[in-house]
């Protein structure tokens, strides 16, 4: 069976490249969306991509996860900093919780500064831009099927993603914006 990932995101996501491009870039979410959906796909991995601004439905699609899902991947933009309920709710999945941020979130004022959510993934990724989802959806899906295990860039090359890569012009080498 394909690994299967779900790749959720929090509030205010939906406005991505709309406003503020100084801190989040001009890319917006469905562009991501497709990225992330041709890379899962060159993987051979299903993927599911939601985006909620409600706290309770995001709670929600991470319970269903429990059943139809191997690995998370989440942005849980401003609910990273306050949210109980998602904390609580990621404990109780069993696989690979990658939590990926656009910008670097470090680097920011204090109120952007600590996700009170990172104790309870297995990975943070943040500040690469859109790339970071690129990066989370190769690393979770070395978690679970060996095959995908990272590749060193010429083997990539072989397989034709080189190519592929340079085709589209390109999300997966976003730089941070
Ligand atoms: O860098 C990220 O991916 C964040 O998770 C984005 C969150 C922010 O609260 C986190 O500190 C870091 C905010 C997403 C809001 O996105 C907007 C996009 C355009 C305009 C307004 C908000």
């Amino acid at each position: 069976m394909p690994a299967r990932l779900m790749i959720l995101n929090g509030p205010n996501l939906n406005l991505l490249g709309v406003r503020e491009p100084h801190i989040y870039g001009s890319t917006t979410l469905p562009a991501i969306r497709r990225s992330c959906e041709e890379f899962a796909a060159f993987l051979g991995a299903a993927m599911h991509f939601e985006q909620s601004n409600h706290e309770g439905a995001l709670v929600d699609l991470i319970h269903a996860a429990r059943q139809t899902t191997d690995a998370i991947i989440i942005n849980p933009a401003g609910y990273s900093f306050t949210s109980i309920a998602i904390y609580d709710a990621l404990k109780a999945f069993e696989g690979p919780i990658i939590e990926v941020h656009i910008s670097n979130i470090h680097a920011r004022d204090k109120l952007h500064r600590h996700s009170i959510l990172s104790s309870a993934v297995r990975a943070v990724i943040c500040g690469l831009g859109p790339y970071g989802y690129i990066v989370a959806i190769q690393a979770a899906g070395a978690e679970m099927t060996p095959h995908i295990r990272p590749r060193p860039a010429w083997d990539y090359e072989r397989r034709g993603l080189g190519q592929l890569l340079a085709r589209r012009g390109s999300l997966w080498r976003c730089s941070v914006s």
